[in-house]
């Protein structure tokens, strides 16, 4: 009797198991709640404490996702209906009357649970000197392929003058193929650009506080060779220009001339690259295997010290990275078409959380000189 009990009670058991098994609902991919806190640790408000009115960005590395949520009076935001992914999160205060801003950033595995609690610590974010503040790739004109109006925008944060000679503007190459990005001290480049002069020594190429450079791949009004929706770069600061090419050399517009001894002009990929500019104090030439072309090539080492800011943008969310996170664990210009004449903007004058998805957003039209 009490055996049949204890096999009835077994079988109850396992049938429920098995219901439990079959019944349970196949989570859909977007039913995680995560309650996020965002917690300031820089003492503005008084030591640790949750705070109201931060601004919570979440980008996905894992699929196309990105949204903005604000945190309430309890110093949390409810991001709902998440799907199982990697997330980067950031949160953020930024206080332009007080001039001050406090950021936080966090990646985050969200697997396959009904509620999620997390912290997010923040503190004090200085704003950096010197700043790639834009970059214009895309192209303007699919129906001529044009994408020669390309630029690369500077900004000066600081009150002081910096002196931009000898420094560097680089571009990678398709570097997953050639070297694991993490696991060197360096960055590899293809295109290397100098300013005139000698880093520290001479003072011929200055950018004032406050003012914006324009670095035009080439210097000339491109609404009269691409249409109207090309960009205007007559007024460019500066202009890349490569002797050994066939490029063309606009006077009066001073010269970036090349490092690397590539004859191409200083171009960016459509749709998938990163840029960075470094002080030139250092930088060898390197040669790598580059199975492409089954050949040995010349590329440059930039060595990670001497980089003062580094930008990766791409259009695929899921892109695998150029350049090591370590310069930038994000990506701009998510979602942006080859021609579109839209370009990457850095959201705020020289905030650089060095995570160009949470940095930049995309504008239009693009903004050579201006914010
Ligand atoms: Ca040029
Ligand atoms: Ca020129
Ligand atoms: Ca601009």
């Amino acid at each position: 009797m009490r055996a049949r009990a204890v096999i009835t009670a077994l079988i109850i058991l396992l049938a429920l198991a098995f219901s439990c098994g079959r019944e349970r609902p196949s989570m859909p991919d977007g039913e995680n709640n995560l309650r996020l806190y965002a917690v300031d640790t820089s003492g503005v408000f008084g030591g640790w404490t949750a705070i109201e009115g931060a601004t919570i960005r979440v980008s996905s590395s894992t699929h196309q996702f990105a949204a903005v949520y604000e945190t309430g009076d309890s110093g949390f935001a409810v991001l709902e209906g998440l799907a199982a992914g990697t997330y980067t999160i950031q949160a953020e205060l930024i206080n332009e009357m007080e001039d001050y801003s406090i950021l936080g950033q966090k990646e985050l595995s969200v697997l396959y649970g009904p509620q999620l609690t997390d912290t997010v610590l923040m503190e004090f974010r200085s704003f950096v000197p010197l700043t790639i503040n834009e970059i214009y790739y895309c192209g303007c004109n699919r129906s001529r392929f044009y994408w020669f109006d390309q630029y690369i925008e500077l900004y000066n944060s600081s009150p002081d003058t910096i002196w931009l000679d000898g420094y560097l503007v680089c571009r990678n190459t398709n570097i997953p193929d050639i070297i694991d990005p993490e696991a060197e001290d360096y960055a590899l480049a293809y295109y290397v650009y100098a300013f005139p002069g000698e880093t520290g020594v001479t003072r011929e190429c200055p950018i004032a506080p406050e003012q914006f450079l324009v670095l035009a791949c080439d210097a000339l009004d491109h609404t009269a060779y691409g249409g109207s929706w090309c960009v205007d770069l007559s007024g460019a600061d500066w202009e890349f220009f490569n002797p050994l090419g066939s490029d063309y050399d606009v006077p009066g517009v001073p010269n970036l001339s090349p490092v690397s001894n590539e004859g191409n002009d200083f171009s960016m990929n459509l749709s998938h690259a990163a840029v960075y500019i470094a002080t030139g104090e250092e930088w060898e030439y390197g040669y790598h295997y580059d199975e492409n072309i089954n050949d040995i090539k010349e590329y440059i080492h930039i060595p990670l010290w001497t980089i003062v800011d580094g930008v990766e943008y791409a259009s695929n969310t899921d892109s695998q990275k150029y350049i090591t996170i370590r310069m930038d664990a994000g990506l701009a210009g998510i979602g942006m078409g080859k021609y579109s004449a839209q370009s990457v903007q850095r959201r705020l004058l020289g905030l650089d959380s060095d995570n160009s998805t949470f940095d930049f957003e995309i504008v239009f039209p693009p903004s050579p000189g201006w914010h």
